[in-house]
């Protein structure tokens, strides 16, 4: 998920460009203001956290980019490292966040981090290619 202050920043370029040369493939795309109910479904485990419900408004604030990327083999996992650590503050040079975020919050993307939580969050944004 490109989110919607790399959207508002003009980065949905660099991002799929980044992906792209590290040999991941777009097979789906969908440009969306993601709704609360959603938002709630796909942030379930993070109830009861304080910086729960601020996530929430932030990330139905404005249209997000949702992909489905595939790749050679655990491509969950090849997304995680290119996206950098949670904390911008924390995340290596050369990475996504590492790059061009500072903020936990405005951390530019969201990518699904086991085969389970891809299964699941198909199913949430793009329920019929589940
Ligand atoms: P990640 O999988 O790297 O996106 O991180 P998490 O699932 O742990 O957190 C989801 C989102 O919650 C992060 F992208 C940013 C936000 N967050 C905060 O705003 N504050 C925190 O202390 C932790 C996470």
């Amino acid at each position: 998920m490109v989110k919607p202050d790399a959207v508002e920043r003009g980065l949905i370029g660099d991002i799929i460009q980044r992906l792209e040369s590290k040999q991941l493939r777009v097979v789906a795309a969908d440009l969306r203001t993601i709704d609360p109910i959603t938002a709630e479904r796909h942030y379930a485990e993070h109830v009861g956290k304080p910086f729960y419900q601020p996530l929430v408004n932030f990330i139905t604030s404005g249209p997000t980019l949702l992909l489905i990327v595939e790749g050679p083999e655990e491509t969950w996992k090849v997304v995680r490292t290119l996206m950098g650590a949670t904390d911008p503050k924390d995340a290596a040079p050369g990475t996504i966040r590492g790059d061009l975020a500072t903020k936990t919050r405005e951390n530019l993307i969201h990518g699904s981090d086991s085969p389970e939580s891809v299964e699941r969050e198909i199913a949430i944004f793009f329920p019929h290619l589940a």
